[in-house]
């Protein structure tokens, strides 16, 4: 049992204003907004149409050059958070456009950033020295404080790509550092695949010693993630709620592939009805493959390929493909709520 708080008197009132002048507040006024029942996020879930923004994005290419942007990106900004430059309360993401013969030059920042391919093969990024050429569906890191430009081949065509950044939560932090490097590109010491070669066949160089939580790995290519869960489909492995969801590992730690953000790709078999779930994720979704529908808290989408809708903190998720196979791939904030023991799932 809780006494109810009244409304301030004027004695009250008179009170807050002289304690106010010493920079303090009385918390019994705001202590249910600091310790809520459970989580009130801000954020609200929201879907951005592909089909609806591609004209936009591709128009930027002539509003302005990637030279003068330094990154011309579309910010995707939850309508709950405005001003905030954050699709979820802890993560930024954005579409980027790259035009053919363009360089988005390079720099290096304490913000991860993941990249995952939308549209367009002709483009690369390159992260520490290693260019990484881009495929649609690829999942690509550019893991903290690395040096990274992205180019688009003279003869190419216009590359879109979904960037995910723990910008937000950097700022919060107030840990952000940046540099540009002295020249638009980095050195190129090694060329396609290097990473995967090096640590992506269950096996590492005999030296090699995990330095942070960032995966050695840099590129995660899309074949492979997508054969794995076709594979497992075939073989019976269907959750109730999630379909067939794998996360992307870091192979050196057998944790998240980058301090922030865990990201995820699952499969709904055509006709899947998923159960409701929620967690205390903020989570984004970007749908690769197939027509399908979601409902997150009292809101319903459907959605198509290259759509990307968030998901707020305990609101409820039920995903649906009742046409077709549905692939999606998401990011959340998971690992912090891991290493913060904050992390908490109810499934119905
Ligand atoms: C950034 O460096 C990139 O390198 C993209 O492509 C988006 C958003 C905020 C801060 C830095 C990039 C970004 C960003």
């Amino acid at each position: 049992m809780s006494a109810v708080l009244k409304q301030p008197d004027a004695s009250r009132q008179a009170y807050y204003g002289q304690i106010a002048k010493y920079h303090m507040t009385p918390l019994w006024e705001s202590l249910h907004l600091l310790v809520p029942r459970a989580p009130t996020p801000k954020m609200v879930p929201a879907i951005w149409r592909y089909a609806q923004l591609r004209d936009l994005l591709m128009e930027s290419g002539k509003v302005i050059s990637a030279a003068e942007a330094i990154r011309r990106v579309l910010i995707l900004e939850n309508p709950g958070l405005p001003g905030s430059s954050s699709i979820t309360s802890n993560l930024y993401a954005g579409l980027q456009l790259i035009l053919p013969g363009e360089i988005a030059p390079s720099h290096r920042h304490t913000q991860l950033a993941l990249r995952f391919i939308v549209e367009g093969k002709s483009a690369w990024t390159a992260v520490d020295g290693e260019r990484i050429p881009m495929s649609p569906g690829d999942y690509i890191i550019t893991p903290t404080w690395t040096w990274h430009d992205h180019g688009n081949a003279a003869d190419g065509e216009p590359v879109v790509w979904l960037d995910g950044l723990d910008a937000p939560l950097i700022a919060q932090l107030d840990a952000g550092f940046c540099e540009d490097y002295p020249e638009a590109e980095q050195p190129v010491h090694h060329t396609d695949g290097y990473s995967i070669v090096r640590h992506g066949y269950n096996m590492a160089p005999v030296r090699h010693k995990a330095k942070n939580a960032n995966s050695p790995i840099l590129k995660y290519p899309y074949e492979r993630s997508r054969e794995a869960l076709e594979r497992l489909h075939r073989m019976g492995d269907l959750d109730a709620w999630d379909g067939v969801k794998l996360r992307y590992i870091n192979p050196a730690t057998g944790g998240y592939p980058m301090a922030a953000i865990a990201p995820f790709l699952q499969l709904l078999p055509k006709g899947f009805k998923g159960k409701p779930y929620r967690t205390t994720e903020s989570t984004v979704f970007c749908v690769v493959e197939g027509r399908g529908s979601v409902k997150v808290g009292s809101k319903s989408f459907d959605y198509e390929p290259h759509d990307v809708f968030c998901a707020p903190s305990w609101e409820p998720v039920t995903l649906e493909s009742p046409h077709e196979d549905v692939v999606l791939f998401s990011f959340s904030n998971l690992p912090l709520l891991d290493t913060l023991g904050l992390w908490r799932e109810e499934r119905k």
